[in-house]
């Protein structure tokens, strides 16, 4: 359960609304916020490919599997 924990600061980074669950407005202010041009589409495009239960929002589990897969371990950085 630690591994969840770990994702939980993100996904409250991502979640400004904190109904437990990412839509893709909040990942595309996340994404501007970082100074990427994000369009509507490419947003829900991003959620549509994290959201493995396809409702449409990501939620920590579908995060925290998301950026499992994605990023293998990494050593803290200096
Ligand atoms: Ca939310
Ligand atoms: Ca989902």
């Amino acid at each position: 359960m630690s591994e969840t924990s770990d994702y939980q600061a993100t996904f409250d980074m991502i979640d400004v609304d904190h109904d437990g669950l990412i839509t893709a407005d909040e990942l595309k202010n996340l994404m501007v916020a970082l100074g990427a041009d994000v369009s509507d589409e490419m947003a829900v495009l991003a959620v549509q490919v994290i959201d493995t239960d396809g409702d449409g929002r990501v939620s920590l589990p579908e995060l925290a599997e998301y950026l499992s897969t994605n990023s293998p371990q990494q050593p803290q950085q200096p």
